[in-house]
């Protein structure tokens, strides 16, 4: 696998993969990426020419989609829409970027044979009841969980993971799907919930907490999100799905409270705002499968200390969150949130 297309690669995760790649292999990276508002060239930067080549272009766009997959051993598709909140107010580009530019994406490594690695969400299997709703069962995801997406986004992931599946299985396509919980780390973008309550605080406002705060996540940073796609890239077996997970569950409220207290501010000094739609419960991950076949543990087991350098990050690179902190927020501010 010397020449690898990164769909999405100029995103939060697909930029922190291409890093990867450089860093830990010795293969040729072609980037992807429509360079939507969600994208940051500046999370490329640094990185070797003669390694890393960016194509600007849509994955919907079979014409710009199909020569660079001829070229390529491996597509690593991270391509998406990826921000619940946004699949609400507005779910078209949604079902266009991650269905319809994922057939396309499917289509072409059909026609030219080449393996294909799908990067997914846990938020394909819904959500799961609070620890404390169900007593002593402490439930997660499996790959054997069935489909029951909440969001337009979920819903237009598991319709692409859907395609995966069927193009393995009809068309013996070479593909291989994961599917991981809330990832965290440096260059993520204002909107998502942990650099957004960041820089409220930097700002000097509160952070902002959806309804009453007990939603839980399984938080992973992305650093190990990378590490398992290659491992499974390698070594997984064609036609599987893993689940990508660090045992980081987390409520919202007690995250908020970590930075609350990294900044020295009150932990009660928290604005509740209006919940979102459809707000899923809880995500947790039972991620036995990736490390008992596959040999990939995580890194940072320490959730304290990977956010206490993420929020140095961010303190440390106001200038590339600063200009899009405004638009953000007002959008937000729109919905009451
Ligand atoms: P992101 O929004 O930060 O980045 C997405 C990237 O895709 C951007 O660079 C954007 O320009 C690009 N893109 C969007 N539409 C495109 C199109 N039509 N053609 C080409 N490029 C396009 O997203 P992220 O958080 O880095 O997520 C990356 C992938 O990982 C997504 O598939 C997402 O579903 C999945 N995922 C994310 C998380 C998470 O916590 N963020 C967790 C599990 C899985
Ligand atoms: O301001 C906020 N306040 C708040 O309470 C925001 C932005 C979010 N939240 C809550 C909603 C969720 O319970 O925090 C939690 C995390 O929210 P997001 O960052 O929007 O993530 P989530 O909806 O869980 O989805 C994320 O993880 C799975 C990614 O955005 C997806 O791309 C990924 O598939």
């Amino acid at each position: 696998m010397r020449r690898i297309l990164v769909t999405g690669g100029a995103g939060f995760i697909g930029s922190n993969f291409v890093h990867h790649l450089v860093a830990n292999t010795d293969a040729y990276v072609t980037v992807l990426d429509k360079l939507t508002y969600a994208s940051s060239e500046a999370s490329l930067a640094g990185l070797p020419d003669d390694r890393v080549k960016l194509v600007v272009g849509d994955i919907a766009d079979a014409a710009v989609v199909e020569p660079l997959v001829a070229e390529s051993d491996a597509v690593v598709h991270y391509a998406a829409e990826s921000h619940n909140d946004n699949s609400l107010s507005d779910p078209a580009p949604f079902v266009q970027t991650n269905i319809v530019g994922t057939f396309v994406l499917l289509e072409a490594v059909r026609k030219h044979d080449v393996r294909f690695h799908h990067v997914s969400t846990d938020e394909v299997y819904g959500d799961l009841p609070l620890l404390d709703e169900v007593g002593s069962d402490p439930k997660r995801f499996t790959e054997d969980t069935p489909y029951q997406p909440s969001s337009p986004y979920s819903a237009s992931k598991a319709g692409s993971d859907h395609l995966v599946r069927a193009w393995v299985r009809s068309f013996g396509v070479r593909a291989t799907i994961s599917n991981c919980s809330n990832n965290y780390g440096p260059w993520q973008h204002v909107e998502k919930f942990i650099p957004r309550q960041i820089t409220e605080v930097i700002e000097g406002r509160r952070p902002r907490v959806y309804g009453d705060g007990l939603n839980v996540r399984d938080w992973i940073h992305t650093d190990d999100h990378s590490s398992a796609v290659w491992t499974i890239l390698e070594k997984g077996r064609i036609g599987q799905t893993y689940l990508i997970g660090a045992d980081g569950e987390k409520s919202n409220v007690e995250v908020v409270r970590a930075i609350l207290r990294h900044f020295g501010r009150p932990e009660d000094d928290i604005e509740w705002v209006t919940d979102r739609a459809g707000h899923d419960r809880r995500y947790a991950i039972e991620s036995g499968k990736l490390r008992n076949e596959l040999g990939w543990e995580p890194k940072y087991q320490d959730f304290d200390k990977g956010l206490a350098a993420t929020i140095a990050w961010y303190q440390e690179n106001e200038a590339w969150w600063s200009p899009l902190k405004h638009e953000t927020e007002a959008k937000y501010a729109a919905k009451g949130q």
